[in-house]
């Protein structure tokens, strides 16, 4: 079982966004090796990409999703398997052929990379809302094609685990084969897929990345859930792929805020109880 490492990374890299210090390129020297980590931000939104592969299986792809300064995502990101056996891969174990972020801080990237005979390019738009609106969209899409000559048995799954309003442990998630949706006291959090997925799965952490960085073929057994506690969960697609034939999946993940409207007969005593809950939440948040 995996142990949850502390994000480091992202309060080095807020720190510096807040300081409108947002560059291009970041060498996080703190790392185990040295990588390049790029930000996608627009309005009220910020996330983080490392295109490089980390031998650690929790620092691969978006490490963090921050909307109004708070995180809502400890790891998104992509393995694959061709064939029926053999062990699962993150995509960044893959040759980097192409990366293309027009702007510094721009709100879009696309990287591609190639492995024996197909190749995979993913592009990825952060759309944020206004600021303090606790709205925010990731749109993702994924092509895979075939560059060879030879048929592909192509097994892909999108790994996502939310840890909504910086802590897991008080999440409720659920899932089918083309929506996953998750939640806290605060935050709503949904994934709306297409085309609808082969296989779904959601368990606590660390099981699906577990199994996904084993050694067997996996394939996921669909627990749909409701499931309580800090989760993950992923979305898996097969497909057979004929040389120059390519797939592609559409992904929006999308943030909201839980709009918490006192009741009319609420006391104002009651009131001023629920905002000290919440001060005390944010200090114990600012203290951990
Ligand atoms: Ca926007
Ligand atoms: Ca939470
Ligand atoms: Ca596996
Ligand atoms: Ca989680």
């Amino acid at each position: 079982m995996l142990r949850k490492p502390f994000n480091f990374l992202e309060k080095h890299f807020v720190f510096e966004a807040t300081a409108a210090i947002i560059l291009t390129i970041f060498v996080i020297t703190a790392r185990p090796a040295k990588s390049t980590v790029l930000a996608l931000s627009d309005e009220n939104s910020l996330a983080a990409f490392d295109p490089s592969f980390s031998d650690i299986p929790a620092n691969n792809g978006i490490l963090f999703w921050t909307v109004d300064d708070v995180n809502q995502l400890f790891q998104n990101w992509f393995w694959y398997r061709v064939g029926s056996e053999g062990r699962e891969n993150s995509i960044n174990t893959l040759n980097l052929i192409d990366l293309d972020q027009s702007q510094p801080a721009d709100n879009q990237l696309s990287v591609t990379y190639a492995g024996i005979g197909f190749e995979i390019a993913l592009n990825f738009t952060l759309n944020g809302g206004a600021q303090g609106s606790g709205i925010s969209s990731l749109f993702e899409n994924i092509t895979i094609k075939n560059t060879g000559s030879n048929q592909l048995d192509f097994h892909f799954f999108n790994y996502t685990d939310f840890d909504l309003t910086e802590n897991g442990e008080q999440d409720t998630t659920k899932i089918g084969s083309s929506i996953a949706t998750q939640w806290d006291n605060l935050t709503f959090a949904t994934e709306v897929i297409d085309p609808t997925a082969s296989y779904y799965h959601l368990s606590p952490f660390s099981n699906i990345l577990d199994a996904l960085e084993d050694d067997v073929p996996t394939t996921l057994a669909n627990f749909s859930g409701l499931l309580a506690g800090d989760n993950a969960y992923a979305f898996q697609w097969d497909f057979t792929l004929e040389p120059e034939q390519s797939f592609s999946i559409n992904i929006h993940k999308s943030i909201a805020p839980i709009k918490s409207v006192p009741e009319p007969t609420m006391t104002l005593g009651l009131i001023a109880f629920s905002g000290l809950m919440l001060i005390r939440d944010k200090l114990r948040q600012l203290c951990r």
